[in-house]
């Protein structure tokens, strides 16, 4: 049987390099899209890379969202039956310092593979996947997100996401390209990014208890997410393009947690027992064992405007696709804190 081929664009971030790795196990032949960057940005795949029995069918290649030319040729070289775009500025704190170049790389990069597709007349040929994500709900007062629930988006970065959305959908209906939105809800893994709040926890805490760092500086540890492993959900990204009708699908665990309820959990699992002293800029945390500081509040980590609660109801994709997720916070945080404890050997 002819091998199915998928384009990934952000192959070198966190679900890029898990949907590969779940794609290339279904036996897709997987073109990758790499930025060109001064230093090498493949270490997530670079596993795969090195794999021989998977190199022939693994291949990256040079382009960039904001690049309509190197997507109209990736396209057209390529020819896949999939295309996911998991490219994206995808930093919600940082979107509020480049707004115009988040919004042109999540908003825009969106409609260019769009555009892309209708005009090399492969509508009917390529299914289309769209990262999408539950910062579009934003400041919704709904405790239990569906794909009902309406957009509110409170940064840059949700707000480039929601026209990326919409551009699905109106492609969707005017050119009937099976285009799906994921609508994911936060996931981790032992590859996020260093910059996102669970990532940085564990890395700091474990450093602590290595005797490597003094202090973890953190921001708001009020908010609350809805945290599942990256693994579950590119699955799901998967499973949309599988199904008959392409639609839009909210992905999340449906158990949401604080920030701190987080934060306790990492420090049980390292061995860590301390007092929580002050309120808000001035909440910290004290090593019983030592009385030293280790957690203290920065203002530079609280954004102009937070998204408070999110919790997603994924009653749609469990029912119509049959996903669930399979990781609970606690496993997800033990490889996590696993991985990094190997890292730092
Ligand atoms: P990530 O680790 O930040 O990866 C983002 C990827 O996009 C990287 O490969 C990055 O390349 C690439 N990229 C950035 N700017 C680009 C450009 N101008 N042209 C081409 N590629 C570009 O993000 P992730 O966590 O894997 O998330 C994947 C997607 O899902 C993103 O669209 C994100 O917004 C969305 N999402 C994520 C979550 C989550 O909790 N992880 C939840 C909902 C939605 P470099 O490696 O060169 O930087
Ligand atoms: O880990 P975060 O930076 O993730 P955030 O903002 O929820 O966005 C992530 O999930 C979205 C899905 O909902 C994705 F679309 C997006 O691409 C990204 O993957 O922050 C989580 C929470 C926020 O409320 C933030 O204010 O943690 C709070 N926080 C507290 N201290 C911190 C910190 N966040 C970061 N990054 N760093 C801190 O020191």
């Amino acid at each position: 049987m002819k091998k199915k081929i998928a384009l990934i664009f952000g192959v070198t971030g966190q679900d890029g390099a898990y949907l590969s790795k779940f794609l290339l196990k279904k036996n897709y032949k997987v073109f990758g899209v790499k930025r060109r960057s001064s230093i090498i940005n493949t270490r997530r795949i670079d596993d795969i890379y090195k794999d021989i029995n998977l190199e022939s069918n693994f291949v990256l290649l040079y382009g960039d969202l904001t690049d309509s030319s190197s997507i109209l040729s990736l396209i057209k070289k390529t020819k896949p039956n999939e295309i996911y775009n998991l490219g994206a500025q995808s930093h919600v704190q940082v979107s509020f310092e480049v707004p115009e170049y988040s919004a042109d790389v999540n908003g825009l990069g969106t409609l260019r593979i769009l555009e892309a597709i209708k005009n090399l007349n492969l509508e009917k040929k390529i299914k289309f996947y769209q990262a999408g994500t539950s910062e579009m709900f934003g400041r919704t007062i709904e405790k239990f997100q569906n794909e009902k629930t309406q957009f509110h988006p409170a940064s840059p970065y949700g707000v480039s996401k929601c026209f990326a959305h919409w551009i699905t959908v109106n492609y969707r209906e005017a050119y009937d390209i099976f285009a799906c939105n994921g609508i994911l809800f936060n996931h981790e893994s032992p590859i996020r990014g260093e910059t996102f709040v669970t990532q940085k926890i564990i890395q700091g805490l474990v450093k602590i208890k290595k005797g490597d760092q003094k202090k973890l500086f953190l921001g708001n540890l009020y908010s609350k997410r809805d945290w599942g492993h990256a693994r579950d959900y590119v699955e799901a990204m998967w499973k949309m393009l599988q199904h008959k009708k392409p639609d839009d699908y909210v992905i999340g665990t449906g158990k949401t947690f604080t920030i701190k309820e987080f934060v306790n959990r990492v420090l049980k699992k390292i061995g860590f027992k301390v007092k929580w002293i002050g309120k808000g800029i001035n909440e910290k945390a004290i090593n019983i064992e030592n009385k030293k500081v280790i957690i203290e509040c920065k203002k530079r980590y609280f954004r102009p405007l937070e998204v408070d609660y999110l919790r997603g109801n994924s009653k749609k994709a469990r029912k119509t696709l049959n996903w669930f997720p399979k990781t609970s916070i606690d496993n997800l945080i033990d490889e996590m804190i696993e991985h990094e404890l190997e890292n730092s050997k």
